[in-house]
């Protein structure tokens, strides 16, 4: 077997080995979902406009929580979070009370101006996530920022 070939078995090995713990806490994830107290849930609003995301994005782990993402700038905004979300038990993405949309892992949101988008979940892996939009350079801009999770 030449390297280039035993580079790419080794990393299909490491890349099943992920897809499989994957598996295993999204289930995790969903009695997560299904225990938590949802009665005792906080809602967290983040305002995005140019070129920022305005908001306290400190979470306590095992606390449920609605994070409104509401888009009060002129332009479209992305909240790209994908470690964050991998570290986060996900109930579901609801728009403006007209859809929701159920997945174990989210990687990012795009809002649109005057647009909002709700995501209820469970904070739970400990942690410093980075959040921020990829559109042309509004990362540069200053829309890159940390969710802190204790
Ligand atoms: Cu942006």
């Amino acid at each position: 077997m030449n390297k280039r070939l035993t580079k790419l078995a080794v990393a299909l090995v490491i890349s099943g080995a992920s897809l499989t713990a994957v598996a295993e806490s999204a289930k995790e994830y969903q009695e997560m979902v299904k225990n938590a107290d949802w009665d005792a849930m906080k809602t967290v609003t983040v305002n995005i406009d140019e070129f920022s995301y305005d908001a306290n994005l400190t979470l306590q782990a095992g606390q449920t929580y609605k994070l409104e993402m509401k888009n009060i700038g002129e332009k479209k905004h992305y909240f790209t979070a994908p470690e964050f979300f991998k570290n986060i038990a996900t109930r579901k993405a609801q728009v403006n009370g007209q859809a929701e949309i159920k997945a174990d892992y989210f990687n990012a949101f795009e809002i649109l101006p005057g647009g909002q988008l709700d995501l209820y979940f469970v904070a739970h892996n400990k942690g410093e996530f980075p959040v921020y939009c990829t559109i042309d350079n509004h990362r540069e801009e200053g829309m890159d920022d940390l969710i802190v999770v204790n």
